[in-house]
């Protein structure tokens, strides 16, 4: 009997909306180095750069709408109490998009930050932001020229990380979505997950490097994989 799920999504869920994934073919990473624009250091080292880079995708996933898979995910996130009475779906989600927000989900956790958030390096407040930051805006509570993306770097520690683990401890399934399991500490859920009991299950369009520890793998896209899979 499934009483909570937790499902782990990446770039490749967003994908089908028209949002480049990281290491697919012509993706983000392709165009620049991780090193030159994901990483404090290049932040320190040349701040225009990074911050180009992170206005211009800001920017770009405001055009972008959810896809089937965000709405079916949304749909089993609002239905699964009523369905599992005291169960619970948690999406840990490694994109910076709000597409599963906008899918209408609820439950969503960002590990990895969010591209409509700005950080004030001097008040350490974050406020929703929808524009560039390349011209050095004040921040909105503290005045100073000081705000970043509120995007977890390389080298920076993901967000909500104790919530994440009660969350796998509590799971019977495990799903992960979209990801290529490249990344780290994301890339180790499904083997937590296993070690703690839960049954897990690959959605992607291609194997990903951590496709050998799941219980099972449907290939395919999102947009068709994902629905089927929550009906
Ligand atoms: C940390 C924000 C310490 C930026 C991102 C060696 C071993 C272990 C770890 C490390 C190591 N060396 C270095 C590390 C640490 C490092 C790491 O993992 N490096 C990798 C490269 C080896 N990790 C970190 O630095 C992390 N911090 O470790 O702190 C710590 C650890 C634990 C606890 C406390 C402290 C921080 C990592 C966060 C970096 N920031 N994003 C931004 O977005 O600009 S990561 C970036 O990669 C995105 O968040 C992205 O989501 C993520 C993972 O990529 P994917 O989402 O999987 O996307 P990708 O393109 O790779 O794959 C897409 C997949 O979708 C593919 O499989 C494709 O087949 C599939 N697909 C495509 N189309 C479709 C589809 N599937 C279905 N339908 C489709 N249509």
């Amino acid at each position: 009997m499934t009483r909570n799920i937790v499902i782990l999504t990446g770039a490749g869920i967003s994908a089908e909306s028209g949002i480049d994934t990281f290491r697919g073919g012509g993706g983000l990473w392709e165009q620049h180095r991780v090193e030159d624009v994901a990483t404090p250091e290049a932040f320190a080292r040349d701040p225009e750069l990074v911050l180009r880079f992170y206005d211009m995708r800001r920017a770009a996933i405001q055009t972008k709408e959810p896809n089937p898979a965000h709405v079916a995910l949304a749909r089993l996130d609002r239905e699964w109490a009523r369905r599992v009475p005291g169960g619970e779906v948690l999406i840990v989600t490694q994109n910076v998009d709000d597409l599963h927000e906008r899918g209408g989900a609820v439950n969503v956790l960002h590990m990895h930050g969010e591209h409509l958030n700005a950080w004030c390096t001097a008040c350490d407040t974050r406020s929703r932001w929808t524009g560039t930051l390349i011209e050095r805006p004040p921040c909105p509570a503290c005045g100073e020229p000081a705000l970043r993306p509120d995007v977890v770097w390389f080298g920076e520690v993901p967000y909500r990380m104790e919530e994440i683990y009660d969350a796998l401890r509590e799971a019977d399934l495990f799903v992960s979505i979209g990801t290529s399991g490249a990344v780290y500490p994301a890339a180790g859920f499904v083997r937590a997950a296993r070690d703690l009991g839960a049954r897990t299950l690959e959605l992607n369009l291609e194997r990903s490097q951590g496709s050998a520890w799941f219980d099972e793998t449907r290939l395919g896209p999102a947009s068709e994989i994902v629905p089927a899979w929550v009906d």
